[in-house]
């Protein structure tokens, strides 16, 4: 009987299966009704008084490997086994997928039109490939300006380009609609440049245009201060330059007051105390003609800036290049909210 014993341990030491009813037949072969290790608990009455303790223990021992044994096989099959759909662990929880971040562009794209749209500007958007009339033309560039050159232009043919600049979208909205009109153009524009930390081949515009019966000067610096408090703080100042653009007239540069040292003067505002944003000016009485506005009825003021020159003044990047890198060691830190 102790062979019988001995011989049955090896026997579960040694059983393994990867089917599941294998197990089950195992089990009922072992420890079932009728099974070998019940039939010895039953034998046991008869085994000697001398032997029962050791006899006892080592069908103790027999029975629980078998209970283990089984125990093991199930839970291990229960977690390999796909093909029955009541298998899955329902509950296990879901793998972990790594949230992206909205590009700083398009943060700063958003509150600079959102600045905008809360006092009555509408967004206008309109095609990258642009004709020659709308690009330039109607935006008084004389025939022979330096920016109708190949150098400066990305040409599809002598008549179609790569937008420049915004202000084509601008010219569609004088072309189709009658003033007042409040719009900003945000959009991507191209320009033919080698690319450093401070120029890309591509970059991002905002453009601003207000026409209307007796718009001045004094509306286009309240509404820039306006801007510059809103998106720089209530305490910035700015300041007006004289500038030249072919499309206003007169024309001006818009400085803000410097962010880091309030003014005083730093390393980043070159000890000037100001830092320049944007181009602005009351658009060319010309540039209204061209588009179907009459312009002794009607003045407007105009203004255009790089998103990317503001977003880099906003959060202290000085290099253009990180905007079109795709780093996520950059992409990262501008985790926001929108
Ligand atoms: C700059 C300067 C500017 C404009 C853009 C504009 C548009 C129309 C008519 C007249 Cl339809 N002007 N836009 C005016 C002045 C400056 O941009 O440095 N941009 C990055």
């Amino acid at each position: 009987m102790l062979e019988k014993v001995e011989s049955l341990l090896k026997e579960v030491e040694g059983f393994t299966t990867s089917d599941l009813k294998a197990v089950e037949e195992f089990r009922i072969k072992m420890l079932g009704k009728k099974g070998a290790v019940t039939a010895l608990m039953g034998e046991f009455r008869n085994v000697p008084n001398e032997q029962k303790k050791m006899f006892g223990q080592k069908l103790n021992l027999l029975k629980s490997a078998a209970q283990e044994k089984v125990n093991l096989l199930k839970e291990e099959l229960s977690h390999t086994s796909t093909s029955a759909g009541e298998k899955l662990d329902l509950t296990r929880p879901a793998e972990f997928t790594p949230l992206g971040a909205r590009h700083p562009l398009s943060v700063v794209r958003k509150e600079i039109l959102d600045i905008f749209s809360r006092i009555g500007f509408s967004i206008s958007e309109g095609p990258e490939i642009e004709d020659d009339f709308h690009n330039f033309t109607a935006l008084n560039f004389p025939p022979e300006h330096p920016a109708r050159d190949m150098q400066d232009t990305f040409f599809i043919d002598e008549e179609i380009a790569l937008r420049t600049h915004t202000s084509s979208v601008q010219v569609r909205v004088m072309e189709n609609s009658t003033p007042p009109i409040r719009t900003v153009s945000p959009g991507r524009v191209f320009r033919n440049e080698a690319i450093s930390a401070r120029a890309h081949c591509i970059f991002h515009q905002v453009e601003g245009l207000y026409i209307d019966k007796g718009v001045s000067f004094a509306d286009l610096k309240q509404t820039l201060l306006y801007f510059a408090q809103e998106m720089f703080g209530e305490k910035t100042e700015i300041r007006l330059r004289p500038s030249y653009f072919p499309f206003t007239e007169p024309s001006a540069e818009v400085d803000v007051s410097c962010q880091i040292c309030n003014g005083k003067g730093c390393n980043v505002c070159k000890h000037t105390g100001f830092l320049e944003i944007m181009g602005c000016g009351m658009v060319d009485p010309n540039v209204l003609e061209n588009c179907g506005i009459d312009s002794n009825v009607y003045s407007g003021f105009a203004f255009g800036m790089g998103i990317e020159r503001i977003t880099m003044l906003k959060y202290q990047i000085n290099d253009l290049r990180h905007f079109f890198e795709n780093d996520l060691r950059f992409l990262n830190q501008f985790k926001s909210a929108y």
